[in-house]
Parts: C-alpha cells; structure tokens; sequence
C-alpha cells in the first residue's frame, strides 16, 4: 500500500495517530500538500460518508473518521495555504438562537471542509445577526443546524434578517438537523435541506454549482 492509501485507509479505519504520523511521513518524502487532502482524507472521508447512507457504519464512526480528518487537517493547513490551493467557497455554519447541540453541526462542518470549503464555524447559540456579519465578510452559503422543535424557528429569522439586510440574493441558505426537512426548508424560504453530513457535501455543491 502506498502512504497516500495508508492515509485513505486510515481515515476510513478512524485511526487518527496513524493518519497524522502517514500524512507527515508523506510531506518529508515530497508528496504534495493537495494530493494528500484530495487522494488521501477526502478520498477516505467520502468512503465513509458513503458507508454512512449504506448502513454499514454510524455516527460514532463518522465521528472518529471526522475527528481523525481533523487533526490530520490541522497538520496540512499550512501547506495548503502555501500551495495556494484555493477553496471552494465560503461557508458560515452554525447552530441557531437558543440552541446547544453542536455534535451534528460539527461533523457537517468537517465533511464540508474536508471537501474543499472554507468554514467559518460560528459556534452554537448563534444570533441571526452573526450570519449576517459572516455573509458581508464573505460567505457564499450559510448553513443552519437546529435540533430543538423550539429553536427550529430561529432559522427562519436568520432568513428574514439576510433579507432585511438585502443579502439574500447572493447567498444559499442550507438548513439541517433531526427535526428540520424539506418541508420546512421550503416553509421559510431556504435553499435547501440535508439529512445528514454527506449529503450536506452534496448538496451545497448543487447550490453553488460546483
Ligand atoms: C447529545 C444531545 C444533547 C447534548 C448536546 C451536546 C453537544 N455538545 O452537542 C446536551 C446534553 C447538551 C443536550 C441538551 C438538550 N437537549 Co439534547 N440531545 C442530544 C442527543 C442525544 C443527540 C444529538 C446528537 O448529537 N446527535 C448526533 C448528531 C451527529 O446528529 P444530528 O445532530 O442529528 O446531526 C446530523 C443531521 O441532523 C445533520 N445536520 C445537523 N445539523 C445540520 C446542519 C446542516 C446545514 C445540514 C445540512 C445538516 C445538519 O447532519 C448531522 C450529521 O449526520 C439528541 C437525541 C438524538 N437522537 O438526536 C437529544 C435531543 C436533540 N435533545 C433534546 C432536548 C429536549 C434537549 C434539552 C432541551 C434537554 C433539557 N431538558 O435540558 C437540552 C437543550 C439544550 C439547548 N438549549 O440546546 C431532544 C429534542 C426534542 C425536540 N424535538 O425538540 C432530543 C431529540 C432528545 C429527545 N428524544 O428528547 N442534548
């Protein structure tokens, strides 16, 4: 096996040292910084999330893959800047108003990331007023999480306040978490809905157009 696939593996097994010792090992023999991240940790993480709809893993192993990409991530950061690899686009994620649970936003956040978008991971118990501030700063699409049938609302005003603003027109606004559907997304004017962190991937790409 190759380091690149040792890498790839890795990120599928969730063995977070031994993707971080491989991914170091890979920079010193002169591998590139964007052959690691697309070869390597994305090839592994769309495994995974590939798995993931199969049935054949579950959140906890999405969780440790996603964990694993990160501090391998952490490592590669400075050499892709270097490299100059640019992002995809922009996006501001965040849990809404009112709301704590931050696991899901979390992995969507990583698998986004791992895919190539820049995150602007605005935390949980976010005001409509910071996604606003997130889209003068430059986001292209603002992702909204809510898992509260008391707090989904909140993202409805995060909708509202982007209009007010006169942003909506350049912005995709894509929403998730268990009690939110598609329905929902319609109901108060998003782009669009995901059920899960792959199909987040999938989804924002369709929205850019990527
Ligand atoms: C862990 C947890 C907590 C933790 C959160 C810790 C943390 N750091 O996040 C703590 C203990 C803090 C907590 C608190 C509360 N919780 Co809670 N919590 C949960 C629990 C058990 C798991 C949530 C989770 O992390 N799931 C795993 C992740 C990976 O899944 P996920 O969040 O659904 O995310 C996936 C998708 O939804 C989607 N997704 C998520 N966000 C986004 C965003 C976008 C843009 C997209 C595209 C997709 C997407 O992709 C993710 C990955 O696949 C759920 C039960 C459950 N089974 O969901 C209850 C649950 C959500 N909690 C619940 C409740 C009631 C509460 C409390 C009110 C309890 C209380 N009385 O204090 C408080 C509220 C605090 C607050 N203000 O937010 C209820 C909600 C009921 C309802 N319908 O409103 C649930 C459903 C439990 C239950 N069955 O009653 N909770």
């Amino acid at each position: 096996m190759s380091l690149i696939e040792e890498i790839r593996e890795g990120i599928i097994q969730g063995q977070a040292n031994i993707v971080v010792d491989k991914v170091r090992q890979a920079l010193e023999a002169g591998e590139s910084a964007e052959v690691i991240l697309n070869q390597g940790l994305i090839s592994g993480m769309q495994r995974v999330g590939e798995m993931f709809e199969e049935g054949t893993v579950f959140v906890p192993e999405m969780l440790i893959a996603a964990r694993a990409m990160d501090k391998a991530l952490t490592l590669l950061r400075p050499h892709l800047v270097e490299a100059g690899v640019q992002p995809i686009a922009k996006v501001a994620i965040g849990t809404v108003k009112g709301d704590l649970h931050d696991i899901g936003k979390k992995l969507v956040a990583m698998m986004l990331e791992g895919s190539g978008f820049e995150i602007m991971d605005l935390g949980i118990n976010v005001p409509p007023e910071k996604f606003v501030d997130a889209v003068r700063q430059g986001a292209q699409v603002v992702a909204l999480s809510a898992l509260l049938t008391t707090t989904m609302p909140n993202m409805k005003d995060v909708v509202d306040a982007l209009d007010q603003a006169g942003l909506r027109g350049q912005t995709r606004v894509i929403i998730g978490g268990a009690p939110v559907n598609q329905n929902y997304a319609d109901q108060i004017g998003a782009d669009g809905f995901a059920p899960d962190a792959s199909s987040a991937v999938r989804k924002v790409r369709e929205l850019i157009g990527v």
